[in-house]
């Protein structure tokens, strides 16, 4: 018997994994958790059917997202993640020397999940740096501050990510962050969604001195091709250099490529200058 598990990344496109086993699937108060063990790309996490990461290229986002902004500012000492209960962006973080990282993530059931199934990206969720909030990451930013970066670490904006996805959202960010802090959201892939990029660019603009996208290559995201949003206070991540090396071995990211991670393919640039 052939057995498969799809997300459908559109109405009319699915990404489809051969299953070998399904590990895992519950209802959770907010969603569906199901951990699958797939042939190719490992053991996958879907949240109401849609993929959050897979054991095989999970490395790409979680460096992406985390190492970017953080080596753009270069003395980042508490770190704030919303979203990501998975844990990956956290055990990225950890990799620099940051005081406190604290993680707000709406589902604990999440949190649980991975650490039971995905011990090498919940890694570091334990350590003593880390603080778990259970909560809404859209309240929680109202009331907590001074973190040098925010990162968005968010589902599709569908359903409680969608406040995520708002200029009002940006606007508390940029008050919970200090003087030269950063943000970074993960925003979706141009092939498929560039009305919305270029909304969140407008909005993230609006707010932001500096507002930058780059990209990685995500294969098992819809489009593959998937980028992020970078909103900064005085550093502006193109003209800057980083001064710090990467003290740790990286996959995916690379210092040398760090400033071109932020050129643009002209239909990208085209989606945010229209
Ligand atoms: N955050 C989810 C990115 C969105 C994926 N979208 C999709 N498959 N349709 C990733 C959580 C990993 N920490």
């Amino acid at each position: 018997m052939e057995l498969w598990f799809s997300e459908y990344q559109t109405k009319n496109t699915k990404l489809s994994f051969r299953v070998k086993e399904v590990l895992y699937t519950k209802q959770s108060k907010f969603q569906n958790i199901s951990v699958i063990e797939t042939e190719d790309f490992g053991r996958v996490l879907a949240l109401d059917d849609t993929v959050m990461l897979t054991t095989k290229d999970e490395f790409v986002y979680h460096e992406m997202i985390s190492h970017v902004p953080l080596l753009t500012h270069g003395n980042a000492s508490r770190v704030l993640v919303i979203g990501g209960g998975d844990g990956g962006t956290i055990r990225e973080i950890l990799k620099h020397p940051v005081k406190e990282a604290h993680l707000v993530e709406i589902d604990r059931e999440v949190i649980e999940t991975s650490k039971e199934y995905f011990p090498s990206v919940s890694c570091g969720l334990s350590d003593p740096r880390v603080k778990i909030f259970c909560e809404d990451g859209i309240e929680f930013v109202k009331k907590n501050k001074g973190y040098d970066i925010v990162i968005i670490d968010s589902t599709d904006p569908i359903g409680p990510a969608v406040g995520l996805f708002s200029e009002e959202f940006y606007k508390d960010v940029f008050l919970a962050l200090n003087e030269n802090g950063i943000m970074v959201a993960q925003t979706e892939t141009p092939i498929l969604f560039g009305d919305l990029i270029k909304r969140i660019y407008n909005d993230m603009s609006s707010v932001f001195h500096y507002t930058n996208l780059y990209s990685a290559v995500i294969p098992t995201y819809p489009g593959a091709f998937w980028t992020f949003t970078m909103g900064s206070k005085t550093i502006n991540p193109i003209s800057h250099e980083t001064s710090v090396e990467p003290f740790f071995k990286t996959k995916y990211y690379n210092k040398k490529l760090h400033r071109s991670y932020f050129i643009l393919p002209p239909f990208v640039k085209d989606i945010i200058s229209e």
